[in-house]
């Protein structure tokens, strides 16, 4: 598929993609969502991709689902339009590779709820954050009420989801909504010094990571315990990740994995 919102690039086992629609505030459209979804397919059949990192162009990462698409649907289009991104964020966050947003510019509705399907977020100074749905009428529809109280707690959620708030990279830090902030001319430089770093580390180990964080936190506390205890063990054995990892600091060499 030809892309016109999205800009691929490659390198080193990272993946980048910018969302390039700087006009709109790259607002997600149903062009984006078919090429994301194109995008995620393509990425899951490439096994020498290790990091996926999300980016926007311009002054934002993405201003939210576009109003003007939206306006006009009726309800049938409505819940069309509903599914099919809520499909696209699903399929984000089950890839099994990591996948970092870097937060250019404005992160704000749909294109904030986007950023919290990604496993951690890095953010420019000149980031913004906000749910502003209530401005509109709305309530966040790809599942920003679940995930923003999950990762930043309900206080501080239900503030930014009732008041339509827009804070900034430094509160978003605060509240843990972001992991790093950087200056706007280094964030994609530093953001993949953070993918690089993880490229370095055991494949397999990263992704079952990945794996048991998510599915542990649906499950109560001792069933995700004995999820780690099983992958735990998956990595061990001769052939093995954890094998070749202990044996590698033993022998004071760098690991060799496949
Ligand atoms: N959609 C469409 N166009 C947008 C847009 C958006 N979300 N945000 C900005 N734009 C367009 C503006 O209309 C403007 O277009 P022109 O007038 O130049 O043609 C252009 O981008 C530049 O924007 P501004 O001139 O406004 O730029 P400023 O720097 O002055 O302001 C701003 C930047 C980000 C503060 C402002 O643009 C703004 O407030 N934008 C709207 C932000 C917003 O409300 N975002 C949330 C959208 S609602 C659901 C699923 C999802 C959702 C809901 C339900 N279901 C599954 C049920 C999600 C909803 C949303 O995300």
């Amino acid at each position: 598929m030809e892309y016109e919102i999205l800009k691929p690039e490659m390198k080193d086992g990272i993946a980048v993609v910018t969302i390039s629609r700087p006009k709109a505030l790259n607002a997600l459209n149903t062009r984006f969502f078919e090429e994301m979804d194109d995008y995620i397919a393509n990425l899951k059949n490439d096994n020498s991709i290790k990091v996926l990192v999300i980016t926007g162009d311009g002054k934002a990462f993405v201003a939210g689902a576009d109003i003007a698409e939206m306006v006009n649907k009726n309800k049938e289009e409505g819940s069309a339009f509903s599914r099919l991104g809520q499909a696209t964020f699903r399929s984000l966050e089950k890839l099994s590779i990591p996948v970092i947003a870097a937060i250019n510019g404005f992160a704000l509705g749909g294109g904030l709820e986007l950023t919290m399907a990604c496993d951690f977020r890095t953010a420019s100074t000149k980031a913004k954050f906000g749910q502003p749905e209530v401005s509109l009428g709305l309530i966040p529809g790809y599942a920003g009420t679940q995930r923003l109280s999950r990762l930043v707690g309900q206080g501080d959620a239900l503030y930014l989801l009732m008041t339509a708030d827009m804070i900034g990279a430094d509160d978003a830090l605060r509240i843990g909504l972001v992991q790093k902030v950087f200056e706007p001319e280094v964030l994609m430089e530093e953001t993949l010094k953070i993918a690089k770093s993880i490229v370095s580390k055991g494949p397999k180990a990263v992704k079952l990571i990945k794996q048991v964080v998510r599915n542990g936190l649906a499950m109560d506390f001792d069933k995700g315990s004995e999820l780690e205890a099983q992958q735990f063990g998956s990595l061990f054995g001769e052939g093995n990740e954890g094998k070749e990892g202990m044996s590698a600091f033993l022998e004071k060499r760098k690991p060799e994995w496949n």
